[in-house]
């Protein structure tokens, strides 16, 4: 452990001391004492369930919406449950969800893609057409610009569903959206690329053609089956690191061009407004954040003092994480978290700190770190660089407040 820091009087326990704690078994557990009847009877025959569902007894890991955060279930957003989840891979069944005119129902063979605009060869793809070229395979998360919104000011909504839920990360399988441009002859003198959906609000966004050439995805499955419908079946558009509004669902068209087009959301919703006053038109790279998914106040900690197992995700529109450190006392001593896996770029990252926990009230906080050596910043930070009437783009350090009984609660230290 590189911990600079004194050690704090929580001292971190390893391996055998915490498993002496944790697996304690009692002599009249009759799970363990007598014959149970699923060791005695046949279990379900092979493929009941053609397509399997989650267990029942998992019937609480779904989306949640929050009823007065927008206008009906149309225009509307629901979290991911990643209080619940662990690993980083988002299942589609319960990847938070954002539309601005509801979730189409496309087959693929309505599908139409259209690549106009300034190219040599104007260009219509059916589906059939697109799964002609080669493709890739990549890992990305999408995070909502607005995800964490509703935390700029203070403290707000209790559970990391909530306050950190607009995000799923999953395995993308596509055509990349520079084969389709160079398909269709694209003027290299141009600037822009213009992207929209097949939906009524067509959520048309314009994109940097430098950033369409490098690694866009046009993208048909995920996780490696097909779209969902709320995610954009049959085809939808991968933009890595990128705010979420750019990765375009149902995708209809691409328009080659020299100049941005100004819808009202990108000129007024999607800006930041910074310490100044001034704003700014276009954020496009997610910065680095983490949270802590559990201990959380969806997921609250039953089991006692003694061995505990801290759990997050961390990530980084502009590369690769390289490090999280986790502080139980509110930032006055950092720990440095163990990361389950090499971090790729622009894809979630799991960490893990196990503690010894005294059953004393914490402060859990979590810091993420990427390649380009970016700090996730405090929310105190946060406020300095761009004011208090934010709410886009909230990537500051989130405190859970962890009382003695193992409740969490969402809180803001200064
Ligand atoms: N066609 C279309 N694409 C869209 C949207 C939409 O409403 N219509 N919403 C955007 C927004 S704001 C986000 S955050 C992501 C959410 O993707 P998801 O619904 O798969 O989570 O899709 C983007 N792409
Ligand atoms: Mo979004």
């Amino acid at each position: 452990m590189s911990d600079a820091a004194p050690p704090s009087r929580r001292a971190v326990l390893t391996g055998a001391a915490a498993a002496m704690v944790a697996g304690r078994a009692r002599a009249d557990d009759t799970l363990i004492t007598q014959v149970q009847p699923w060791s005695r009877n046949l279990g379900d025959p092979v493929a009941a369930a053609p397509y399997g569902l989650p267990t029942p007894h998992e019937f609480d890991v779904v989306r949640r919406t929050v009823d007065w955060l927008t206008a009906d279930a149309y225009s509307s957003v629901s979290f991911t449950p990643i209080h619940a989840l662990d690993g980083t891979i988002t299942p589609q069944g319960c990847a938070f969800e954002r539309h601005h005119s509801g979730a189409i129902d496309l087959r693929k063979e309505d599908y139409r893609l259209m690549v106009m605009g300034d190219v040599a060869r104007p260009l219509v793809f059916t589906y059939a057409d697109l799964e002609r070229f080669p493709r890739d395979t990549r890992v990305a998360f999408c995070e909502c610009a607005a995800n964490s919104g509703m935390e700029w000011r203070g403290a707000q909504l209790n559970g990391a569903q909530y306050s950190h839920g607009m995000i799923h990360n999953m395995e993308y399988t596509g055509v990349p959206l520079r084969l389709l441009l160079e398909e269709a002859g694209y003027d290299t003198s141009r600037r822009w690329v213009y992207v929209e959906g097949a939906d009524a609000a067509s959520n048309g966004r314009s994109i940097p053609i430098k950033k369409a050439l490098d690694d866009v995805l046009v993208a048909f499955k995920a996780n490696g089956e097909a779209l969902r419908r709320e995610h954009g079946y049959p085809v939808r558009l991968v933009v890595p690191g990128f705010e979420g509004n750019l990765w375009i669902k149902w995708l209809r068209r691409i328009e080659v061009r020299d100049t941005p087009v100004h819808s009202r959301e990108e000129t007024s919703k999607y800006t930041d407004t910074l310490a100044d006053g001034i704003s700014r038109q276009f954020t496009f790279a997610m910065d680095a954040k983490s949270v802590i998914t559990a201990p959380s106040p969806q997921a609250p900690v039953r089991h006692g003092d003694g061995p505990l197992v801290i759990s997050g995700l961390a990530w980084s529109g502009r590369g690769a994480i390289t490090r999280v450190d986790v502080t139980l006392d509110g930032g006055q001593n950092w720990k440095v978290a163990r990361l389950a896996a090499p971090p790729a770029p622009m894809a979630l990252c799991r960490f893990y700190l196990d503690v010894a926990w005294d059953g004393a009230e914490m402060l859990l906080q979590s810091r993420a770190i990427d390649d380009t050596g970016y700090v996730q910043p405090t929310k105190a930070q946060l406020h300095a660089a761009r004011g208090m009437n934010s709410t886009y783009h909230n990537n500051g350090i989130q405190t859970w407040l962890m009382r003695a009984d193992g409740s969490v609660e969402n809180v803001e230290v200064s």
